[in-house]
């Protein structure tokens, strides 16, 4: 479809829905052989017509408290997003949360709570979580805002609501430029594409509060900076094993160990790539290189799948795969409505 077309928008969300299911099976394996990640894929096609079900995991649970916050109030509002996480971990707490966003979802319960953004701050000794939960669900924001300015601004309040270090709000900010870019084409030129996040991470990173955590955690000044250009560095070789993958840019739980693996996932499976099968697509590809990464396989896989969706519409993802996924169907019809939304708004610049 064309730039920001219906394809895109439902192609990111149930691509997200999808990299969720489909990784739940390998999330934390330290080695996942690619015909372990094949065999799991094939197997869907013949349960397809039976009742086989993919459980989705924490990601998209939030991912839907997101994205009926956005639709429901038709703008980002911090109280109603908090009161749905709250809400949902409390429906279904076995969903497979982090450890320390537990309390954090606990405390937003509370009716006498006034911040909302307090119980994220006093995460770990009040350094705040710099895990991947806010990037894992921020795909919405780029399907329910047009303009750049808000995309960035939502991304990270929405992030904040339980990950205050910039380690964890940043990744979430820069999960949703890639949604945004790919909805728009960007990925048809990739040095296009990740010279643009390069350049708007540069100022999303500008900041004194994110030098200081940066600093706290011994890592270099603009770090999602630097692991985008270790992309580009990837990206000029001629071969990468899955090893060097996860040596350069990490497969753990951390936002800055995943969320630039997810965006080089796609990157890396525009092309056809030895050892992934012939007839699959791009989106096919990315889903099973995710998968054979290991570590924290859902989440990598629900980033990727967004990305990769917004990019090859949702006609590229098997219907044998979206049956056997839990709320799936429902994305779908959720990306048609915040598909209106983002098109009421003027675009600026
Ligand atoms: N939690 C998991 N997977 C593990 C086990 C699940 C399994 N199904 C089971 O029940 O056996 N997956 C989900 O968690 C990730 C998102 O986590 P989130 O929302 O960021 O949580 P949290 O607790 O804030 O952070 C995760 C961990 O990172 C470490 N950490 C974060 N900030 C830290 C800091 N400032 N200092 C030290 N450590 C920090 C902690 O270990 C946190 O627990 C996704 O993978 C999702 O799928
Ligand atoms: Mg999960
Ligand atoms: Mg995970």
């Amino acid at each position: 479809g064309g730039t920001a077309s219906i394809a895109r928008f439902r192609g990111a969300l149930v691509g997200a829905v999808l990299g969720d299911c489909l990784g739940g099976e390998f999330e934390g394996a330290e080695e996942v052989p690619m015909d372990r990640v094949l065999q799991h894929l094939n197997g869907l096609e013949e349960d397809s017509r039976g009742d086989c079900i993919l459980q989705y995991s924490d990601d998209t649970a939030m991912t839907r408290c997101v994205v009926q916050s956005l639709l429901t109030r038709g703008e980002f509002d911090q109280q109603d997003m908090a009161h749905r996480f709250a809400e949902e971990y409390r429906q279904a707490p076995g969903r497979g949360y982090g450890s320390g966003v537990v309390q954090v979802l606990r405390k937003l319960s509370s009716p006498r709570l006034s911040d909302v953004f307090q119980p994220a701050r006093a995460q770990f000794g009040g350094r705040g979580s710099f895990g991947n939960g806010g990037a894992m669900r921020s795909a919405p924001f780029a399907l329910a805002f047009r303009n750049l300015p808000d995309v960035k601004r939502y991304a990270r309040l929405g992030a904040m609501l339980t990950h205050s270090c910039s380690l964890g709000y940043n990744g979430a900010v820069l999960q949703a430029l890639a949604v945004h870019y790919s909805l728009q084409g960007a990925l048809s030129v990739p040095q296009v594409f990740i010279n643009r996040l390069i350049s708007e991470m540069e100022g999303v990173e500008n900041e004194d509060c994110a030098r200081n955590d940066a600093r706290a955690l011994n890592e270099p000044e603009f770090p999602f900076c630097a692991r985008l250009h270790r992309i580009k560095d990837l990206m000029e070789r001629n071969t990468v094993s899955i090893e060097e993958v996860i040596s350069e840019l990490g497969n753990g739980i951390a936002a800055l160990h995943s969320v630039p693996t997810a965006i080089f996932c796609v990157l890396h499976c525009l092309e056809p790539r030895p050892g992934l099968p012939e007839q699959y697509g791009g989106l096919e590809r990315t889903v099973a290189y995710c998968l054979a990464l290991g570590g924290d396989t859902d989440t990598i896989a629900c980033m990727a799948g967004a990305i990769a969706g917004a990019h090859y519409g949702v006609d590229a993802i098997p219907q044998a795969w979206q049956r056997c996924c839990e709320g799936a169907e429902e994305a779908e019809a959720w990306a048609d409505r915040l598909h209106l939304l983002y098109h009421k708004q003027p675009q600026e610049g």
